[in-house]
């Protein structure tokens, strides 16, 4: 796939923190600013043949810089409105990211930004530029590239030599550049020396993707308190623990991470707990713990029994996708089955069924 620009337009680039831009202080490695000047000494390192592929950039660094493991909904949306109100004078935009919660903003990203027609690409390193054999210049160098391809729009994570769906990535590694996969979703391109698009990789949408497009009324205000929650269930989990969760009227929607293809203990005390739930208007959905493969509430007879209390199946679902998801539909001002209906329908790729 051809992936000359067909526009000379420059590439946003937004940084937002991360080990990529960090620097080594007294206690450790804290996020650095000048960011802009950094990036272009390092890009500078590059062959000639690959630095003249490269666009215009523009730089904006967001205040405070952050290590990404404080990244919370509202920095969600603070960046999907940065990116709506600026991308029309761009070619597309770079997320620099720190890596630990960059798929749950590529996800977040995914959704509220549905309806844009630009290249957002997240990428960030796990090295900081500076370091020795960082991988900070590579990952910059394939992302920008591809934030000029006009074959992309959605949201995507470039890491590491892979483009993959933002919607569908997770970090897997802790430690080694190649630290991002997407289970259940093949790669979207690859980068080795030019970088390669497999497909016209348009996310697919469908009927319900109207609601996405809805994405400017949605206020995150309302989900900023951990008003959702993330509950893995363990072996011998009581319903007492459950419900202390969900019980809670704080709490307006829960993620559950449940075994294999979407099973539960054979207690009626936990089925209990999630009807009661899902009763009071709680949006209540549940992918699996196993990162490979999808739930399937009719495999076995307690997933039936979810369904009747009311859990929604997150099907193949990261649990990024998953969680992001239902922290979009609370932040829009619509009706429990409106919610629920909009959750099981798939608006960006997000999810398999069947
Ligand atoms: N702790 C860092 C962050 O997420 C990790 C990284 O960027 N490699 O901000």
């Amino acid at each position: 796939m051809n992936l000359s620009s067909t526009t000379a337009l420059p590439v946003l680039v937004i940084y937002t923190g991360g080990t990529i831009g960090m620097r080594s202080g007294p206690n450790g490695l804290t996020p650095g600013g000048d960011f802009a000047a950094r990036m272009h000494r390092a890009l500078e390192t590059l062959p000639a043949e690959k630095r003249q592929t490269l666009p215009r950039v523009e730089v904006i660094s967001y205040s405070p810089l952050i290590d990404s493991s404080s990244t919370t909904p509202l920095d969600w949306q603070t960046l999907a409105d940065d990116i709506r109100t600026r991308h029309a004078d761009y070619a597309g935009v770079v997320v620099v990211h720190g890596t630990d919660t960059l798929s749950w903003t590529a996800a977040s990203l995914a959704f509220q930004l549905s309806d844009i027609t630009r290249p957002v690409v997240v990428t960030g390193a796990m090295h900081p530029l500076e370091a020795p054999d960082s991988d900070a210049r590579d990952n910059l160098y394939g992302a920008l590239r591809f934030a000029m391809a006009p074959a992309l729009d959605g949201v995507a994570v470039y890491f590491a030599g892979h483009l993959l769906r933002g919607v569908r990535a997770t970090k897997q590694h802790a430690s080694a550049n190649a630290a991002f996969i997407s289970p259940n979703a093949p790669p979207l391109g690859e980068c080795l020396n030019e970088p390669l698009v497999y497909a016209d990789e348009r996310p697919t949408q469908v009927n319900d993707a109207a609601l996405a497009a809805d994405s400017p009324r949605a206020d995150y205000r309302r989900v900023a308190q951990g008003e959702v929650v993330r509950i893995a269930f363990w072996p011998g989990m009581a319903a007492w623990q459950l419900d202390a969760w969900l019980g809670d009227n704080r709490v307006k929607g829960a993620l559950l991470q449940l075994w294999g293809a979407g099973n539960m203990a054979d207690d009626p005390a936990l089925i209990e707990v999630l009807k009661r739930a899902n009763d009071q208007g709680k949006l209540i959905a549940a992918v699996s713990q196993c990162p490979r493969g999808s739930v399937d509430m009719g495999a076995y007879a307690a997933g039936g029994d979810l369904a009747k209390a009311g859990v929604l199946s997150g099907a193949d679902m990261t649990p990024e996708a998953a969680y992001t998801k239902l922290v979009h539909l609370l932040a829009l001002p619509l009706e429990h089955a409106a919610r629920r209906r909009a959750f099981m329908a798939t608006w960006v790729s997000e999810r398999s069924d069947g």
